[in-house]
């Protein structure tokens, strides 16, 4: 390779990104990577974040001229999310992609915009979390220790699937067992419901369906399909009912012990991959309606507003200000208006 990077290197690096299982890499000059980290993620192979954060770990090692090697470790080969949290904390993994209602386990206010029917469009998300919000949330990150890039990756705006019935209204969730990820406020929204939520790990979600221990989940429509949850599912409710994302984080002293310009060339990458992948993920998510019918999913529409006026009759929103505060509110509703 031209770029001072023996094509061994590069082939063996590159062969261990496709996530083969790592091997001590010497080149034949045999000089090795200065640093070798790992990336996890909850996503399948074929999801958006998966191909999207390879093509960063490749364009990262090349960059960096094999002085950085990322190991790609997606679809839960390390552990549920609550695993891959506590690794990342420990040290044990450097880089992880997660929900911030999953992170606000650990950071709080990371959950805040995914408050139920608050960001109703693209247009808010983006601007809240390219913006003020984002940068509270990423402030709130930073001083746990953790480190966290600028760009949000997208988890979409969520829908509820069942295997027994369809939620047309808020009282088909009544009694409802639905999975939910392992987050005190997707927890307090669909108690807020009068459902019945089971928080469950991703990695356990296709099994929990199957085998019927819970009736429903909520994703996005990419989540349902290429995890193949239309397999244990047969209805999907488009309620909209809130937006998730991904952040991708860094473990504070892995991320620190990069000299700058290394750092320069990971967040470079990460962002611009991320802008890839949200819009992969609007492209897939408007395709899937017709997809996942295809695949025999029968698909109901509903009016948000009833589930809106739920939540607030349940104290849901009340109950939520009092916990982030209302500075954090109010950042929140200078892009999403009055919520609640
Ligand atoms: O666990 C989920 O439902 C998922 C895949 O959407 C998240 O990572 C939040």
């Amino acid at each position: 390779m031209s770029n001072g990077l023996s094509r061994r290197r590069f082939a063996a690096g590159a062969a261990t990104i496709a996530g083969l299982p790592m091997v001590g890499i010497v080149s034949a000059r045999g000089d090795t990577p200065e640093f070798e980290y790992k990336l996890g993620n909850d996503n399948p192979m074929t999801h958006p974040n998966t191909v999207r954060q390879g093509e960063a770990i490749a364009r990262i090692f090349a960059e960096s001229k094999g002085r950085l090697k990322i190991s790609h470790f997606p679809n839960n080969q390390l552990g549920g999310d609550t695993d891959m949290l506590s690794q990342l904390r420990s040290g044990a993994l450097e880089f992880f992609s997660l929900s911030g209602l999953i992170l606000s386990t650990f950071v709080p206010i990371a959950s805040i915009y995914g408050i139920g029917y608050s960001l109703p469009t693209y247009k808010e998300v983006w601007a809240a979390m390219d913006g003020d919000l984002g940068a509270l949330i990423r402030r709130g990150i930073d001083k746990s220790g953790l480190h966290a890039f600028d760009k949000i990756w997208d988890n979409g705006f969520r829908q509820i699937t069942s295997s027994t019935h369809p939620i047309r209204n808020p009282d088909d969730l009544k009694g409802f067992k639905i999975r939910v990820p392992v987050s005190p406020l997707w927890t307090s929204m669909f108690e807020a419901f009068g459902a019945s939520p089971a928080s469950i790990n991703f990695s356990e979600v296709y099994s929990a369906l199957q085998t019927k221990i819970v009736e429903g989940q909520e994703n996005p429509l990419v989540n349902i399909d290429t995890a193949k949850l239309f397999e244990v599912q047969k209805y999907c409710s488009m309620t909209r009912h809130m937006w998730d994302g991904f952040f991708m984080l860094g473990n504070g002293r892995a991320w620190r012990a990069l000299p700058p310009d290394l750092q320069a060339i990971v967040a470079r990458n990460f962002d611009a991959s991320a802008m890839d992948q949200r819009a992969d993920y609007v492209k897939a998510n408007d395709a899937l309606r017709v997809g996942l019918e295809g695949k025999g999913m029968v698909f109901n529409d509903v009016e948000p507003e009833a589930f809106r006026q739920t939540l607030i009759k349940a104290g849901f929103y009340t109950k939520w200000k009092e916990k982030y505060g209302p500075e954090a509110w109010a950042v929140l509703e200078q892009y999403a208006g009055k919520v609640g």
